[in-house]
């Protein structure tokens, strides 16, 4: 069949919406719509999406996932990564040819946690395939907050959020809804197509007294498997066959929030939610099950889901060979000098450059081999062309991360399990024979978990000449820093071409378009001005602290040494009330200081007087 180009007109624009019947809030659309459209087409086809703005009051952009891009680094569509945020008002055409992939991605906003508001779909990529089914039937699972993403960043990124507990979503949906009822004939084959769409919880899916098949994750088909439950992460993807039973019942099809993730349990968060398979319309739908205390544990305790990591590539791709370059990136999170709590990799906590990465490589000629061009704290690694590259990450945090590789599905080498705790995580040793024993034919996917203090390690092929950003698909985390930027075979990208859509797109949202990480295309290896993280809250104490110490340790003793005196005889309160005004004063003052009156003070006679 000749390949097609399928033209879309997509305008972004807020809708009011309500997908789990308890709130109205405002969604991002696309054309007045929500749920925005599933973009369907062939192998081979060629896409063309004209992108307009119409948000008024922020920025955007569309990142399709999963989708390699390959000569086209342009179109992948992170922000500051490969392209200018699109302004208001503006129209972004992204034009690319699916190559050889098929199967089940999507596509997202990239432009902070904006997705979080809607801006996400489907993106299905058909072609002939080695079984058969009747009917196909997508189920995408999300997180869902009530508030817009920037109102929870506010809080979430703040020093009154100072152990960086991630916002807590209010509700999960199915296909954008609650309560789903799928009505399916008997004896069937479907072939469903599921995607975790959300920002941040992890899912469990079973259908009550039904096995399915795995045939393909991320994009890649898999040997079969018959599992009866899955797990899956926010932006993984499977497919799976369904056989109908003959039954002339309705089943439940549950989906349950990884409740481990989440650092606090509202009693109003459904984590277990109930949605059904509708064999009978005029059959009875089973009780939805409960969500009380210890639910969870009982229900997930009961399910058996998959490894994944034992998952093999349909077409037997074979172990890569040792690495010709080896990333090492330890990650861990911590509050910076300003209170906030951020991610790091090596340190180095992701702070945007001032000119899109991709630009700075197109504008830079003979530099653009020079990773410090890129800046101090982007975390850039530069590649050569058509080597093997491994990837080992040492997971310090008690959480679960979703790792997502832009422009490339990556071989999961090894994954440990998850280490006890956060003083004795499980980091790759390389003098550990254990460490190097790898599957013969690992799984192949574009975005993998790495368990809780354990490690993972992966393997590509640097065959794809772009910039392409690796980062944790849980977007709070991304926003907080857990990112790398990879700059894959540089020479190769400086043949590719750019439109002039996107300088356009620079200059009306006046984003630097040239240079290095600071926008300076004279001095090449000069950052001064660039984007920095903040540097780091000093160690121990300091001498305000000390003096903090010190004046409510005098307090606390003086209140318990009235209290004491209370109890033993009348006391002249006045004079009491006079001390106390007196220390808070000197307490207050002290507070106003800066460093150098503060040394002052410690030297003067108020605090002598103590
Ligand atoms: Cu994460």
């Amino acid at each position: 069949m000749a390949a097609k180009t399928h033209v879309f007109h997509y305008n972004a624009t807020y809708v009011d919406a309500n997908p789990d019947g308890t709130f109205q809030r405002r969604m991002i659309g696309i054309n007045n719509e929500w749920p925005v459209p599933t973009i369907r087409v062939r192998k081979n086809d060629r896409v063309q999406i004209h992108f307009t703005n119409g948000l008024g009051d922020r920025n955007t952009s569309l990142h399709f996932h999963g989708l390699f891009m390959k000569g086209n680094n342009a179109m992948d569509g992170p922000e500051m990564v490969t392209q200018c945020p699109i302004p208001p008002g503006f129209t972004f055409t992204y034009d690319f040819i699916v190559a050889d992939q098929a199967g089940t991605y999507w596509y997202h906003s990239h432009s902070g946690s904006q997705y979080a508001d809607g801006l996400r779909g489907l993106f299905i990529i058909e072609d002939d395939l080695p079984f058969e089914f009747d009917e196909e039937v997508i189920l995408s699972m999300a997180d869902y907050y009530h508030l817009e993403s920037p109102e929870i960043m506010k809080k979430f990124k703040s020093r009154y959020n100072p152990t960086g507990a991630e916002p807590i979503p209010q509700n999960s949906l199915l296909n954008d809804t609650k309560n789903l009822t799928w009505s399916v004939q008997q004896d069937t084959t479907y072939l469903v197509r599921l995607v975790n769409m959300g920002l941040f919880a992890s899912q469990y899916l079973y259908i009550e007294d039904h096995k399915f098949t795995i045939v393909e994750i991320d994009g890649i088909l898999v040997k079969p498997v018959e599992v009866d439950s899955l797990y899956i992460a926010v932006a993984q993807r499977y497919s799976i066959l369904v056989h109908t039973k003959k039954a002339n019942k309705n089943f439940r099809l549950v989906n349950i929030i990884d409740e481990t993730m989440l650092d606090v349990l509202p009693q109003d968060l459904q984590v277990i939610s109930t949605n059904w398979v509708q064999y009978n319309k005029n059959g009875e739908l089973p009780a939805p099950l409960e969500n009380g205390a210890g639910s969870f544990e009982k229900l997930v305790e009961s399910l058996n889901p998959y490894d994944d990591f034992k998952l093999q590539p349909l077409d037997k791709v074979a172990l890569l060979e040792e690495p010709d370059y080896q990333i090492s990136l330890d990650f861990t999170m911590d509050n910076l000098g300003d209170g906030v709590n951020y991610a790091f990799f090596n340190n180095i906590t992701y702070t945007p450059p001032k000119v899109p990465t991709l630009m700075t490589v197109l504008s830079s000629g003979e530099h653009a081999s020079e990773a410090v061009i890129y800046g101090s704290n982007t975390n850039t690694f530069v590649l050569g062309h058509n080597e093997v590259v491994e990837i080992v990450i040492n997971n310090m945090d008690p959480g679960k991360h979703p790792f997502h590789l832009h422009g490339h599905a990556f071989q999961v080498i090894y994954r440990s399990p998850e280490g006890d705790d956060e003083e004795n995580p499980i980091v790759y040793d390389p003098s550990n024979p254990k460490h190097h024993e790898f599957p013969e034919y690992p799984m192949i996917r574009d975005t993998i978990e790495v368990n809780a203090n354990g490690f993972i390690i992966i393997r590509f092929k640097s065959d794809n000449p772009g910039v392409w950003f690796f980062h944790c698909h849980v977007d709070w985390h991304l926003e907080q820093g857990l990112a790398i930027t990879l700059v894959e075979a540089p020479k190769e990208i400086l043949k590719q071409n750019i439109s002039q859509n996107h300088f356009d797109a620079c200059i009306q949202g006046k984003v630097p378009f040239e240079g290095n990480a600071a926008a300076n295309n004279v001095e090449w290896f000069d950052l001064n001005g660039e984007n920095r993280q903040f540097v780091p809250l000093p160690e121990g104490f300091t001498t305000k602290g000390y003096f903090a110490l010190l004046v409510c340790t005098i307090v606390a003793v003086y209140g318990v040494f009235t209290i004491y005196k209370y109890g033993i005889e009348d006391v002249n309160s006045e004079s009491n009330e006079a001390t106390m005004t007196k220390l808070y004063q000197i307490l207050h003052k002290y507070n106003a200081l800066d460093s150098e009156q503060e040394e002052a003070f410690l030297r003067s006679e108020n605090a002598s007087q103590i």
